[in-house]
C-alpha cells in the first residue's frame, strides 16, 4: 500500500463527498453519483502526493519535460488510479459495503477522449511511464469542450454524436486560474525603436485568455503524481478592454466569440491533415500559453534566461505543437531582448521532434497568407529562420536549387511545419525501427544527409498497468501467481513465463482464462450490439481508426470471400471465426464511412444466413474508445494488424494485443516488424508485400490490379457483389466507390492505392494457417502464452527510458511521505 491509503479513511472520504457535494446519503445516490464521490475521495487520497511531487521538484530544481500535444487519449482515470495506489482490492470492499459494485461505478465515468486514436494515447501511455519511473513532465494541451465524437450506428451506417464529456463535471480537475496567460492572435507588427535597436511589438491583435486545469497523473507505487495540464479559452474582460471604451463594441464582441470557438471541439482526423484555420488558432493558443508558462515559472527560481535548455526540455508530438519553435523564439527575443544567435541557441537546445506518419496527406502545409494573418509575429520570425537556413543550404550545396526547393521551410506559398520542426529542434525520432529507416532513406534523406546527428528510433510501448493490470484482471492475477508482480513496473521480467509454454496445465488455464474474457466481451456485444457470438469460435479482431491505408476493407473483402466458400460447400471444414470490428471514420472521409457501411450490411448478410450454421459471424463494435478496448484486448485471439507495408508508423494496438496473448496477423510492418522479432516468425502469421517492395512499385509502377481482377476468379466474384446489390439489394449502386477505388484508374489515384488486391492471396493464406493452427489447442495456447511472455520490449517505460537517455536526459526523483 502506497500514498499513505487507509480503508476507514477512504470510506468516510466517500460519505463526506457524498454528502457535501449532492447533500445526500449513500443509500439515496445514483450509480454516477457514487462515480463523483469516490472519485473526489480518489483525489483526497491523492492531493497530498500530488503537492509532495511538485515540492521536490523545486527542491531539486529539475529539469523539466513538456510533452506538448494536442491530443491526450486518457481514457478513464477512476480504475487506474485506484490501481496506481495498489488500493483496488480495498475500494471494491468499502464499495461493496455501501451497497456499489467497483465495475459498474467505474462505468459512470465518461472516457475523456481528448484524442483521436494512436498519437494521442501514445501521449496517454507516455504520461503513465513518466509518473511511475519518477520524472518531472507535465503534458500540455487542451481542453476541449467536445472530446472525439461518440459513435451510433444505425442502419449500418456512422452516425457522430457530441461526446459532452464535461456536462456532469469532471472531479479530477483543477481550475488554476493564477496561471492564466494572455494570447494574441491577428493585428500587425509595429517596429519600434528603442536605445539603438528595434523592438517588435503586434498591435490591433484580438486577444483570448488561456486558463488551464490540471489532471494528476499517479505514478504506480511510488507516491509520483505529475500533472497533465490542458488550457480552457476565456474572454478577456471585455468591460476593461482597451477597445471596448472606444466604443469597438464589434472587437469585444469578436473576442468573446475567438474564445468560445477556439477550444470547442477536437479535430477528428487521423493522420490527415485538413488545413482549417481554426485548427492552427488551437495549435497556437495551447503553444503560447503552454511556453509562456514554462519560461515564467523558470525565471520564477532562475536568473539567467540563456540557461534555459539546462532545465526544460519540449517534445513536439508530431508537427502540430511546431509554432513552439517561432514562440520560444519571439519571448527570447522580443520579452527578454535576447540577440537572435542566442534566442536559436536555446531554441534549438530545447526543441526535439517525433514524428508519426510518412502518409503525405497528414503533412502539414500553411498557406502562408492565413499563417501570416493569424500570427503577424510569428511569421516574421518563421520567415527569417527560413532565411537563415536556406542560407545554410546553399554554403553546404552550392548552386543545388533542388535541396532549396526540398528542405526550404517556406516555399511555394507555404509554410511546411516538418521543415521547421526539423530545423528548430535538436533531435527528429521515428516510433519504429522500420519507420525511422524510411524517414532517414526516403521521406527525410535531404535532412538526414544534411544532419545525421538528430536523427534517432523510438520504438513505440504501452502501458502494462492500464492493458493489462487494469484491463485484464484474470490474466494479471495469472501472471503474477506465476512469476511475481514485478512485471507491472518492470514488463521484461514477464519472459519468465516462457517457462510454463509447454505445460499442458498453464496452457488449459491461459485458455480458461481467454475464453473468460471471450465471454465477458461476448457479453458487451450482446448488451451492445444485440448480437449473439460464440465464446468458443476464433475471435479474429481488427480495432483502429478507420483509414484506407490500415486495410478494414482487404479483411472485409476476405470476408466475403469466405462466406462465398461457405456457401459453395456448407459443409467447409472449418474453425467457427468471429470477425471484430470496431472504427471511427473522421467525419468527412466518404470512403472510410462507406466501408463501416460495407462491413454492416455483409454482417447482416451473414450473421442472418441460417445455413452456414453459425460458422462466421461479423460484428462491428459501435464507438470504439479506451475503455472499451481494454475488454476487447483480453478477449482476442487474432489480432489484425494488416496495414499496406510502410504505411503504419508504428502501430500500438498490435502491442496491446500480443500483451493479452493474441497473435498477430500482420504485415511486416511498423513495429509488426520488432514484434515478430521479439516472439519468432512461428508465433505470428505474417503476409503480404514488404515496404521495400510498396516503395519500389510506387516509385516504378509495374502493379495492375486489372490482371489480378482477370486472373483470380475468386476475387473477381468478391468484387461483383460490390456493385451487382449482393449487399445492397436495395442500392446496387452503393458500393461502387469502392469496387472504383480497387479497379479503376480513371480517377487521378493510382487504383488500388494501398495494394489490397495484390496482398490479398497471401493474406487469405495466412488466413487458412490461422484455421488450422486454432484446432491444435496445445500448439495455440503455446504460441499465445509467447506472445505475452515476448512483450517485454513494448511497454512504454522502456520508450520512455529511452527518450531519457538520449533526448530529454532527466534525473528521476524520490518522493517520500
Ligand atoms: N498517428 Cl500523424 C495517429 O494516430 N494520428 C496521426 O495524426 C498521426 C499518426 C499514429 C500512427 O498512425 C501509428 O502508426 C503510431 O503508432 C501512432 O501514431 C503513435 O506513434
Amino acid at each position: 500500500m502506497s500514498m499513505g491509503f487507509d480503508k476507514e479513511t477512504f470510506k468516510k472520504s466517500v460519505l463526506f463527498n457524498m454528502k457535501n457535494v449532492f447533500r445526500k446519503t449513500v443509500d439515496e445516490a445514483t450509480k454516477e453519483q457514487m462515480y463523483q464521490a469516490v472519485a473526489y475521495a480518489v483525489k483526497d487520497v491523492i492531493i497530498d502526493e500530488w503537492i509532495a511531487t511538485h515540492k521536490e521538484y523545486e527542491k531539486q530544481d529539475v529539469k523539466t519535460l513538456y510533452y506538448l500535444s494536442m491530443e491526450f487519449l486518457m481514457g478513464r482515470a477512476l480504475g487506474n488510479s485506484i490501481i496506481s495506489f495498489m488500493a483496488q482490492p480495498d475500494v471494491k470492499d468499502v464499495l461493496e459495503e455501501l451497497g456499489f459494485d467497483l465495475n459498474a461505478i467505474e462505468d459512470q465515468e465518461p472516457d475523456p477522449a481528448l484524442g483521436n486514436g494512436g498519437l494521442g494515447r501514445l501521449a496517454a501511455c507516455f504520461l503513465d511511464s513518466l509518473a511511475t519511473l519518477g520524472y518531472p513532465a507535465y503534458g500540455c494541451g487542451i481542453r476541449y469542450r467536445y472530446g472525439m465524437f461518440k459513435q451510433k450506428i444505425e442502419n449500418g451506417y456512422q452516425v457522430e454524436i457530441p461526446d459532452d464529456w464535461l456536462k456532469n463535471g469532471y472531479p479530477f480537475e483543477i481550475r488554476r486560474a493564477e496561471y492564466a496567460t494572455e494570447v494574441k492572435f491577428g493585428g500587425y507588427v509595429k517596429v519600434v525603436r528603442e536605445n539603438g535597436r528595434e523592438r517588435f511589438v503586434q498591435e490591433g491583435y484580438q486577444s483570448v485568455l488561456a486558463v488551464p486545469y490540471d489532471m494528476p497523473i499517479i505514478g504506480y507505487g511510488n507516491n509520483v503524481v505529475n500533472t497533465l495540464r490542458i488550457w480552457d479559452a476565456q474572454a478577456i474582460n471585455t468591460f476593461s478592454l482597451d477597445s471596448f471604451d472606444k466604443g469597438d463594441y464589434q472587437k469585444a464582441v469578436e473576442q468573446e466569440n475567438l474564445a468560445k470557438t477556439i477550444v470547442e471541439v477536437l479535430y477528428p482526423n487521423d493522420n490527415h491533415y485538413a488545413g482549417k484555420e481554426l485548427r492552427l488558432k488551437q495549435q497556437y493558443f495551447f503553444i503560447s500559453a503552454s511556453v509562456q508558462r514554462a519560461v515564467k515559472k523558470y525565471m520564477e527560481n532562475h536568473d539567467d534566461i540563456h540557461k534555459f535548455y539546462e532545465k526544460n526540455v519540449f517534445q513536439l508530438n508530431d508537427t502540430h505543437p511546431t509554432v513552439a519553435v517561432p514562440e520560444l523564439m519571439r519571448i527570447l527575443l522580443d520579452d527578454y531582448g535576447l540577440s537572435w544567435e542566442e534566442a536559436w541557441e536555446i531554441t534549438t537546445r530545447t526543441c526535439a521532434y517525433t514524428n508519426h506518419t510518412i502518409m503525405s496527406e497528414a503533412l502539414e502545409k500553411w498557406p502562408i497568407e492565413l499563417f501570416s494573418r493569424l500570427l503577424p509575429r510569428i511569421y516574421q520570425i518563421v520567415e527569417e529562420i527560413n532565411r537563415r537556413f536556406q542560407l545554410k543550404i546553399s554554403q553546404m550545396y552550392p548552386g543545388n536549387q533542388d535541396k532549396v526547393r526540398k528542405m526550404a521551410i517556406v516555399y511555394d506559398g507555404q509554410v511546411r511545419m516538418a521543415n521547421l520542426a526539423i530545423v528548430g529542434g535538436f533531435s527528429v525520432n521515428g516510433v519504429a525501427r522500420l519507420h525511422t529507416e524510411i524517414l532517414k532513406n526516403q521521406e527525410l534523406k535531404d535532412f538526414y544527409e544534411m544532419m545525421p546527428e538528430k536523427f534517432n528510433n523510438k520504438t513505440n510501448g504501452i502501458t502494462q498497468r492500464r492493458f493489462l493490470l487494469h484491463g485484464n484482471p484474470l490474466l494479471s492475477e495469472w501472471v503474477t501467481k506465476k512469476i511475481g508482480n514485478d512485471w507491472i513496473t518492470n514488463l521484461p521480467h514477464i519472459h519468465r513465463l516462457a517457462v510454463y509454454a509447454d505445460d499442458p496445465k498453464c496452457q488449459q488455464e491461459f485458455m480458461d482464462i481467454k475464453y473468460q474474457n471471450k465471454v465477458r466481451l461476448a457479453r458487451y456485444i450482446k448488451e451492445h450490439n444485440g448480437i449473439e457470438v460464440d465464446p468458443r469460435s476464433i475471435f479474429d479482431v481488427q480495432v483502429k481508426r478507420l483509414h484506407e491505408y490500415k486495410r478494414q476493407l482487404m479483411n472485409i473483402l476476405h470476408v466475403m470471400y469466405l462466406y462465398n466458400q461457405l456457401k459453395d460447400n456448407p459443409n467447409l471444414d472449418m474453425v467457427p471465426r468471429t470477425f471484430i470490428f470496431g472504427a471511427k471514420a473522421a467525419a468527412g472521409y466518404r470512403r472510410a464511412k462507406l466501408t463501416i457501411k460495407l462491413i454492416n450490411s455483409v454482417a447482416e448478410v451473414i450473421n442472418n444466413d441460417r445455413s452456414i450454421g453459425g460458422k462466421i459471424k461479423v460484428v462491428f463494435i459501435e464507438d470504439y474508445k479506451v475503455s472499451n478496448a481494454e475488454i476487447i484486448f483480453a478477449a482476442a485471439d487474432v489480432s489484425e494488424q494488416i496495414s499496406t507495408a510502410s504505411k503504419e508508423a508504428s502501430g500500438t494496438g498490435n502491442m496491446k494485443f500480443m500483451l493479452n496473448g493474441a497473435l498477430t496477423l500482420g504485415t511486416m510492418d511498423g513495429a509488426n516488424v520488432e514484434i515478430v522479432e521479439e516472439v519468432g516468425a512461428e508465433n505470428a502469421f505474417i503476409f503480404g508485400l514488404s515496404s521495400d517492395e510498396v516503395i519500389r512499385y510506387e516509385r516504378d509502377g509495374g502493379y495492375d490490379p486489372m490482371e489480378i481482377f482477370n486472373n483470380n476468379y475468386e476475387i473477381r466474384r468478391v468484387l461483383m457483389q460490390l456493385i451487382n446489390g449482393y449487399y445492397s439489394p436495395q442500392d446496387p449502386e452503393l458500393f461502387r466507390d469502392i469496387y472504383n477505388s480497387l479497379l479503376n484508374t480513371m480517377s487521378s489515384d493510382r487504383a488500388d492505392t494501398y495494394f489490397i488486391l495484390k496482398d490479398l492471396p497471401s493474406y487469405g493464406e495466412a488466413q487458412k494457417r490461422i484455421d488450422q493452427a486454432y484446432r491444435d489447442e496445445s500448439w495455440w495456447a503455446k504460441a499465445a502464452i509467447l506472445n505475452v511472455a515476448s512483450s517485454g520490449k513494448f511497454t512504454s517505460d522502456r520508450t520512455i527510458l529511452e527518450y531519457v537517455r538520449d533526448i530529454w536526459h532527466l534525473e528521476k526523483v524520490n518522493v517520500e511521505l
